[in-house]
């Protein structure tokens, strides 16, 4: 009897949750067998995970919970419906997954697989349990059905990043852990987080108070409109930043999602709003406002001993929050026409024999670099970091275009490539006339699956030292999260499965078949709540 009444309600209440779903993976596994019949997933499967793999239980667990109400029940590997084991046979972040009727067998060498099995079982498993449960909870008698097939699966490229820029506009803590864990949904495993620029200093650092205090906040705001429209510059107070107790939260977040959070500090150019905040940074030693407008501004950092100590003990309260490797110095776009009038700065050149402000903008980046191998963590800088001489150990991200990646690989420097043409979203992404405005350029979801990251220029061991790839989300023109989402979403879904896939071989079948997969995986973006372009792509 009890069983008749639980299939009723499993029929009626659940309908949704209980058809064979489709099987929509983005990014797509490199080797799938499907086969005919379903594993059934409810409150008495049995789960055993190696103890070094609880990352991926965990996840499994908790995403259960908030759409089905229930955790599984933990048991020894003998007995286990679902098995996460270790086999050193898989490739680095790879797994082996196989589901038949009674058993889901996963095995990896080392967590990120295990992470990235579970992420591949929560895509087969019904799209109703992303959204959370009613408090009242869940039905006892709630089945799961998912689908039997064999996939092995390993990632393409070690770097698989995502950026955001939190300077030009705000987001809180609660979406940039949103963020981080869509990218997680889409195998990524790095954020890089843009926390300061001219616009605003965004990262609470004990020391030097006034950064947040004065550099946080602008007062006078244009909510992402073109220099032209005037009227829409409403002059209010604008800004925000993160304790560094949030960035602790943050960070643990992002460990709980297989996600390294790179935390980027602007210099030499970027600074204004360090430079608001502490008028002694800059060569003319002037008060400036913290910036209101976007662009390239004259006031950096200027070279001198108590610069150095600032950003030192900046970079000493930053690098012990982030476990991470890397940390990203900036590097881009710094004008040197205060340098040219410095006379300090002119001195320094002489001093140390150096050709030009380009060379030493070189020694600037040298010398925080030796301050930071020298904690332990390695630095990244965009690809004006060439210029005048690469720092010994520094990673290139090359942006202006895939030049500085090449550049950078030859002289045997590991690269991230983010060339403006295919990784920027804050580019417009259709023709629509109605799209809100962007910064300008044009990249449609098309151009981002149609990225190579690895230029032909490089043989085959100068392409060992492209690391990967990343898409940016630049702010100036994207003031709220629903359109920092409508701008990510669905070209992130193109940039998970280039980084993850390789580049596709044979794009005219590819890509349709790709478009597919996006167009029913709008309904997963439909039930996490994300505010993508709906926009029918060709
Ligand atoms: C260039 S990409 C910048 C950013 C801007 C972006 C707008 C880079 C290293 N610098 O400061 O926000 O263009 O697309």
């Amino acid at each position: 009897m009890r069983t008749i009444y639980t299939l009723i309600l499993t029929l009626f209440s659940f309908s949704v949750f209980s058809q064979n779903p489709d099987v929509v993976l983005i990014p797509k596994p490199q080797q799938l067998t499907l086969r005919d019949g379903n594993f059934t997933l409810d409150k008495n499967t049995s789960l055993f995970t190696a103890p070094e793999f609880e990352i991926a239980s965990n996840f499994l667990n908790e995403f259960l919970k908030n759409g089905a109400g229930f955790k599984l029940q933990n048991t020894s590997k003998e007995d286990a419906n679902i098995i996460i084991e270790k086999d050193t046979s898989q490739p680095s972040e790879g797994y082996f997954l196989d589901i038949s009727n009674s058993k889901i067998h996963i095995k990896v060498s080392d967590a990120s697989g295990a992470f990235y099995a579970i992420q591949t079982l929560r895509q087969l498993l019904p799209i109703g349990l992303e959204v959370p449960l009613a408090p009242e909870g869940g039905v006892e008698s709630a089945t799961f059905l998912i689908p039997q097939l064999t996939i092995t699966d390993f990632p393409k490229f070690a770097y698989r990043g995502m950026h955001l820029d939190v300077s030009r506009h705000f987001f809180d803590k609660e979406f940039v852990k949103k963020y981080i864990a869509n990218l997680a949904m889409l195998k990524m495993n790095t954020f890089h987080w843009h926390l300061t620029d001219d616009q605003g200093w965004r990262i609470e650092i004990k020391k030097y108070p006034e950064l947040t205090a004065k550099g946080a906040f602008r007062n006078e705001t244009r909510i992402g409109h073109y220099e032209d429209k005037p009227e829409l510059y409403d002059g209010k107070r604008y800004g925000g930043f993160y304790t560094q107790e949030d960035i602790k939260e943050v960070v643990a977040f992002a460990a709980t999602q297989n996600v390294t959070i790179i935390p980027e500090i602007e210099m030499p150019g970027h600074a204004q709003a360090a430079i608001s905040s502490y008028p002694e940074l800059g060569c003319t030693g002037k008060q400036i406002p913290v910036a209101t407008t976007w662009g390239v501004f004259e006031d950096i950092f200027c070279p001198k001993e108590e610069t150095f100590t600032f950003l030192e003990n900046v970079l000493n309260e930053v690098m012990p929050l982030f476990p991470g490797e890397y940390i990203h110095i900036g590097g881009d776009e710094a004008p040197k026409l205060r340098w040219k009038n410095c006379a300090h700065c002119q001195q320094l050149i002489k001093d140390k024999n150096l050709k030009n402000e380009h060379g030493l903008q070189s020694y600037f980046i040298h010398r925080i670099e030796e301050f930071v191998n020298s904690k332990g963590k390695k630095i990244i800088g965009w690809d004006e970091i060439l210029e005048g001489g690469l720092a010994p150990n520094a990673t290139v991200m090359s942006w202006r275009g895939m030049q500085g990646g090449i550049d950078a690989a030859k002289q045997k420097h590991d690269v991230i490539m983010t060339p403006v043409s295919h990784c920027y979203f804050d580019y417009y992404q259709s023709e629509n006339l109605d799209e809100p405005t962007a910064i300008g350029g044009f990249l449609p979801l098309k151009k981002v699956y149609s990225f190579n990251p690895i230029p032909h220029e490089l043989d085959v061991e100068e392409a060992k030292y492209i690391l990967g790839a990343q898409a940016n989300v630049w702010t100036e023109y994207i003031p709220t999260e629903k359109q920092v989402e409508y701008m990510v979403f669905p070209r992130a879904l193109a940039m998970s499965e280039v980084v993850w896939n390789g580049p596709s071989k044979d794009f005219e079948k590819d890509y349709p078949d790709f478009f597919s997969r996006v167009e029913d995986f709008m309904k997963r973006l439909d039930a996490l709540n994300i505010n993508y372009a709906n926009y029918l792509y060709e």
